[in-house]
């Protein structure tokens, strides 16, 4: 008797899985068979902006969409064809991807497929009626990393000779958000603690040389530069090892980083990517994405914010700066420093 109860139990669970589609939840049928295509413009390893991207997809779609991922890789160039090949597949309900090259590559992409409807994180693209955009203030979050840069700097430097007015900042590669927000946000942060300060601007050329990273994180710091930000993906991992192993110090960017070098990691300004990404995706599977919208979020909002109560931060950084650098990030949140 037990065991038939039991049989009968088991095959009406079988039932309604198969009536629910087989996850045994209770998802209404309009929502299921949807589908999702991550275009990561890169490798997904390394790079703190797409693991969050990748996380933040997945987590929302969960058993609401099928989500797959797909990796452009480092040629740049070939990214349009991709992105075209996406599109032309007719395979995905939404495209989701996040880079400020993205919107001029989906601009002309959308124009030969005016159907596909696209997510676009980390870029603006504003008007287009089947594109969602959201970036984040990155002049707010590139001045939280200045303004610690200075303040440490001086402290490694405490004869304030000329190594305490040079920050450092290691990029990939030059692109505009770079040179026009991200370059001119970290000197402003730099030059509000001293206005004498100058940041020594490398690139690296790639997202993933971390050895050729090394060499230049090392020769900036041979030059008197005490503090670096990095901001290179897979070649990061370079920087870090320099100042590793000269006693630099490194600030993180997009994610909280503490833990790849705890002690010289000191410092992480970060953007909420895999929230932006599962916040977004859940407004598009409830019907909610406002196509044809851009937004810009930031420290206010909760997506961009400087992580002050990691161990590592506390234990790194004397408290005097600490409490220096939390007034400025309450000054930024409350709207008294307006970084627009
Ligand atoms: N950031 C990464 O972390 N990894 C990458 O591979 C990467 N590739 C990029 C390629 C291009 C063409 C551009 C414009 C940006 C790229 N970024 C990459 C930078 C990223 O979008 C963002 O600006 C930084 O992570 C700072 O938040």
């Amino acid at each position: 008797m037990k065991s038939g109860l039991a049989f009968v139990s088991l095959l009406f669970a079988l039932l309604s899985a198969v009536l629910s589609g087989c996850d045994g939840k209770n998802v209404p049928a309009a929502e299921r068979g949807k589908t999702i295509g991550v275009f990561i413009p890169g490798v997904i390893s390394g790079s703190p902006v797409y693991e969050m991207l990748a996380v933040g997809v997945q987590a929302a779609a969960e058993d609401r969409a099928e989500v797959t991922l797909i990796e452009g890789g480092f040629n740049q160039a070939e990214w349009e064809s991709k992105v075209t090949a996406m599109a032309a597949s007719a395979s995905y309900d939404l495209i989701v991807s996040a880079n400020p090259s993205l919107p001029n590559i989906v601009s002309t992409v959308s124009e030969k497929f005016p159907n596909q409807h696209f997510l676009l994180l980390d870029g603006e693209l504003d008007g287009n009626p089947r594109v969602y955009s959201l970036r984040y203030n990155q002049r707010e979050q590139s001045y939280m990393a200045g303004y610690l840069a200075a303040l440490v700097s001086g402290t490694l430097s405490p004869e304030g000779g000329r190594a305490s007015k040079r920050v450092g900042l290691v990029a990939a590669q030059e692109y505009p958000v770079m040179n026009n927000i991200i370059l001119p946000g970290y000197l402003e942060g730099a030059r509000a603690i001293d206005p004498g300060c100058e940041v020594d601007f490398r690139i690296v050329g790639n997202w993933y040389d971390a050895a050729r990273a090394e060499e230049i994180a090392a020769d900036m710091i041979r030059g008197g530069v005490k503090v670096i930000l990095t901001i290179s993906g897979g070649a990061n991992e370079g920087v870090v090892q320099a100042a590793h192993s000269a006693g630099a110090r490194i600030l993180w960017f997009d994610n909280n980083g503490y833990n790849v070098r705890p002690g010289t990691v000191i410092g992480c300004a970060v953007l909420a990517q895999d929230k932006a990404a599962y916040n977004q995706v859940r407004r598009w599977l409830d019907g909610e994405l406002p196509f044809g919208k851009a937004e810009t979020l930031g420290v206010a909002e909760d997506y961009v914010d400087f992580i002050q109560d990691d161990p590592d931060y506390i234990l790194g950084v004397p408290e005097d700066i600490r409490k220096k650098q939390a007034a400025m990030i309450e000054r930024i949140r409350s709207g008294e420093l307006v970084l627009d």
